[in-house]
């Protein structure tokens, strides 16, 4: 699907309305994948639409000659600019949307809540997402040679499974806390930290971990994300 326009479905929470900008950009995505999904998200709140190719990680087309001329670390989301930038870290590409496209900022009102959320979508990177990769990417066939994404081939470690679940729990027992009595992470609106901590979650189910019943807090939480993006 290359150089197609993707349009957001319209939902709750989001503006439906943002002008394409006039900057040329493109997204490189692979809509359901997790990172990608930081991205999508954020675009949906925003209204934003881009010209997008998908890359069929499952395909294993992020190997491709062509995708490796784009962005040799091999990784999606990746965005490239009209003077031919790339970037290709999703927290750099959400950074970069947020402020090029008008509207509501899911980086904060001031500069201390800008420095919160991202401490916190840092976090929820490290103990949350890299958790579960931890867990997916350490058995099976799929990511055989390939626990971690990029060109780097190394063995699985099986220990890591056990790891990674243990890491899972205690993530989900802290955003438990972390979320209690709030609406939102940081602030009163949403961010880029409420988006990533929804994507986690649902990423969670990848290798079958759902919220625990204990965890009621954030159970309500995520219903509340899910039914504001009309998910
Ligand atoms: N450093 C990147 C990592 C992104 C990443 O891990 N993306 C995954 C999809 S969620 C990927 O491209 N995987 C490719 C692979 O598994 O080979 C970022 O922060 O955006």
């Amino acid at each position: 699907m290359v150089g197609a326009l993707t349009k957001a479905e319209p939902c709750e929470l989001c503006d439906n309305f943002n002008a394409l900008e006039d900057k040329l950009v493109k997204l490189y995505t692979y809509a359901i994948a997790p990172n990608p999904r930081r991205v999508g998200l954020l675009m949906k709140y925003k209204g934003i639409d881009l010209a997008t190719q998908e890359v069929d990680l499952a395909a294993k087309e992020q190997f491709s000659p062509d995708f490796s001329a784009v962005n040799p670390r091999l990784t999606l989301p990746t965005l490239v600019l009209d003077d031919g930038t790339t970037l290709s870290d999703t927290i750099a590409i959400c950074a970069f949307l947020d402020e090029t496209y008008s509207g509501k900022s899911v980086f904060g009102k001031t500069s201390l809540e800008r420095a919160q959320i991202i401490g916190c979508c840092h976090r929820i990177f490290f103990d949350g997402f890299t958790a579960v990769a931890e867990v997916l990417r350490n058995k099976g066939d799929a990511f055989k040679d390939s626990p971690l994404p990029g060109p780097l081939k190394m063995p699985q470690i099986a220990e890591l499974v056990e790891r990674g679940n243990l890491r899972i729990t205690a993530f989900l027992d802290a955003m438990n806390t972390e979320v209690t009595g709030k609406q939102y992470l940081v602030g009163d609106a949403l961010s880029q930290a409420d988006i990533d901590l929804y994507v986690v979650i649902g990423f969670c189910t990848w290798v079958r971990r759902a919220i625990p019943d204990e965890c009621v807090e954030l159970q309500s939480w995520f219903d509340a994300m899910k039914s504001g993006f009309g998910e």
